[in-house]
């Protein structure tokens, strides 16, 4: 068998399913042998990126600093399964260049749940604080968030189950020659 490192990069609102997708693809790759690696904001803005809150300039450097710990991943052979909102088209258009200039396959997924869904489930209670601007600045109620306009895979916008979903981007992988 053999595969290559890349990037998977889902993008989307807060309480999307970005994390949840990622974790059942994260499973899936790991129950085939497939090296892979999971970055979401758990292990990225409690470590390397405890310095950054979410003003728009941080958010920036959140996702500069997240794709090239990316590009790093991929480029050792590794699935990196990156989870943002990642809110700025032009963020995440730069983190695939990196990758695309380094010869490494940079796939966006569009986690596009919308808002009235999101906000239904607000596992952690962040949209009703930012309702009651106890939040200021969040994505969605008062902060921006640019859809991706070409993504590689888009999931969620059909309420289809995960498992679908994780079908999805395992058979995108697939058509790639990735897997
Ligand atoms: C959006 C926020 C905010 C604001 C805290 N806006 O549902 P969560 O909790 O787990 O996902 C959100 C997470 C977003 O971190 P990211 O690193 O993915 O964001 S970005 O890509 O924009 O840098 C949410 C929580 O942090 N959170 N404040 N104001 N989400």
């Amino acid at each position: 068998v053999k595969f290559r490192g890349c990037t998977i990069w889902f993008t989307g609102l807060s309480g999307a399913g970005k994390t949840t997708l990622s974790f059942a693809v994260e499973a899936e790759l790991c129950q085939r042998g497939i090296p892979c690696y999971g970055l979401d904001g758990d292990n990225m803005r409690t470590g390397l990126n405890k310095n950054l809150g979410f003003s728009p300039e941080d958010r920036a450097e959140n996702i500069r600093r997240v794709g090239e710990v990316a590009k790093l991943f991929a480029d050792g052979g590794i699935i990196a399964l990156a989870s943002f909102i990642s809110p700025f088209r032009a963020d995440r258009d730069s983190c695939r260049k990196l990758h695309e200039d380094a010869g490494l396959k940079f796939i966006e997924c569009y986690v596009g749940t919308p808002l009235d869904v999101c906000e239904a489930r607000d596992p952690k209670g962040l949209y009703k604080k930012a309702r009651a601007g106890i939040i200021k600045g969040f994505t969605g109620v008062d902060g921006v968030y640019e859809a991706p306009e070409k993504p590689d895979i888009t999931v969620g916008t059909r309420g289809e189950s995960v498992a679908e979903n994780v079908r999805q981007v395992l058979a995108y992988l697939e058509e790639e020659g990735i897997i």
